[in-house]
């Protein structure tokens, strides 16, 4: 069949809405419309070419919703018409890493998806005879992608698709990294370093976890209103001060933070947020992904006396047991999704989309097929 697709033909390179030819689904794999994707900062990292795993041609995306059009053979936890979200973190029930309960880095297709193509090591999508490869599993903006049975959420239809795009990525991954990965408790001291959507999802889940303080910390202060909406109790720009920002948040909370989150994808400001927790306990998740490359470093000191540094994807939530269940406590009412949407437009505008983002004058744009 055709599809048409916004090719990432090479790094730093503007979209090309094609149409392209797309392979029907293989055997444990489904087709999937896609109703709305939209953008995320990893998108723009990896069109930027600083992407260690970003490989070109190719239909990038990875945050979207849609509904299941066709299944492979063999198929048999998703049919026609069910309302999905593609999965960039599968969950594989026979996978030891999901089995050991410990971590939701299913491992099953992870070599295959990290080359850009399907299980069976061929990609669905090409261009004149020539293959163009998938992206983290999802390549949602295609109209029409094909991705692994055990890369799809089943939701509930009555979850609005012209918004549910936003549960493919940013906000399972702020509330799942307070949640499932800090683990913050009621009353803790909670600090947010970036405001992008995933770093107001972390204020999001902070609320919902009872966090007695959120301090969001941004170079742009267009964002302290909204994180201020959010539950944060306050704002901080470092640019307005002349110490580094730990030592101004450590003044602020009379010794540290109990948790700290980064959600830029700066190591120095890995580093800061480390060093702005609470020496004895404090607990920093690293959220954001820095570009090929880059390390982290601190005194190893910091770590003796007590702070920790751990890491999160899609925080660390199980896509296929655990996200359906978010969509409903959004639908719910226990959050909103409509605060992270600050932009609608159709496919052709996807270029725009980037700008925005990358202008830092949007939170998240819903591209709609
Ligand atoms: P975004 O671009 O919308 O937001 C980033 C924010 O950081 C912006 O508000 C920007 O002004 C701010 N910022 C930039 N430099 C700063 C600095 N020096 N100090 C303070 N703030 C600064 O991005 P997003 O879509 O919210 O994604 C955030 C990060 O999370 C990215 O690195 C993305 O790749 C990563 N991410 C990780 C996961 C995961 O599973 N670990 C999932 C989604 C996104
Ligand atoms: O299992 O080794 C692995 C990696 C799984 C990929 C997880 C993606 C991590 C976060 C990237 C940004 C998400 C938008
Ligand atoms: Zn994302």
């Amino acid at each position: 069949m055709k599809t048409r697709a916004a090719i990432a033909w090479e790094p730093n390179r503007p979209l090309e809405i094609e149409e392209i030819d797309l392979e029907g689904p293989k055997e444990g794999e489904v087709l999937v419309r896609i109703v709305t994707t939209s953008l995320c900062h990893t998108d723009v990292f990896t069109l930027s070419g600083e992407d260690p795993e970003g490989l070109f041609p190719c239909v990038l995306g990875h945050e979207g919703c849609g509904v299941v059009e066709e299944v492979g053979k063999g198929v048999t936890s998703v049919a026609p018409g069910d309302h999905v979200i593609p999965l960039y973190v599968p969950e594989d029930p026979n996978c030891p890493y999901i089995k050991s309960g410990k971590t939701n880095l299913c491992q099953t297709i992870r070599k295959t998806q990290g080359a850009g193509v399907m299980p069976d090591g061929t990609s669905r999508f090409s261009y004149k005879g020539k293959p163009i490869l998938h992206y983290m599993g999802t390549s949602t903006f295609s109209e029409y992608t094909v991705l692994p049975e055990i890369s799809v959420a089943k939701i509930t239809k009555e979850a609005p698709l012209s918004k549910a795009s936003v549960m493919g990525c940013a906000v399972p991954t702020g509330i799942g990294a307070v949640r499932n990965t800090a683990k913050v408790e009621a009353g803790a001291t909670v600090a947010v370093f970036g405001l992008g959507a995933v770093g107001m999802a972390v204020i999001q889940g902070a609320v919902l976890n009872g966090a007695s303080r959120i301090i969001g910390i941004d170079v742009n202060p267009s964002k302290f209103p909204l994180a201020k909406a959010l539950g944060a109790t306050e704002c901080v720009n470092p640019r307005d001060h002349d110490e580094a920002i730990h030592n101004i948040l450590i003044d602020m909370t009379d010794g540290g933070l109990d948790y700290t989150f980064e959600a830029v994808g700066n190591v120095e400001l890995m580093r800061s947020a480390l060093e702005a927790c609470h020496k004895g306990w404090g607990e920093c998740t690293v959220i954001g992904v820095a570009g090929a490359g880059q390390e982290i470093s601190t005194r190893p000191f910091q770590l003796v006396t007590g702070r920790v540094w751990r890491g999160t994807a899609f925080g660390g939530v199980l896509g296929r047991s655990q996200l359906p269940g978010m969509v409903d406590e959004w639908l719910r009412g226990d959050f909103s999704v409509d605060p992270y949407i600050t932009h609608h437009m159709t496919h052709n505008q996807i270029n725009t989309a980037f700008d925005l983002l990358k202008a830092g004058e949007s939170i998240r744009s819903v591209i709609h097929f």
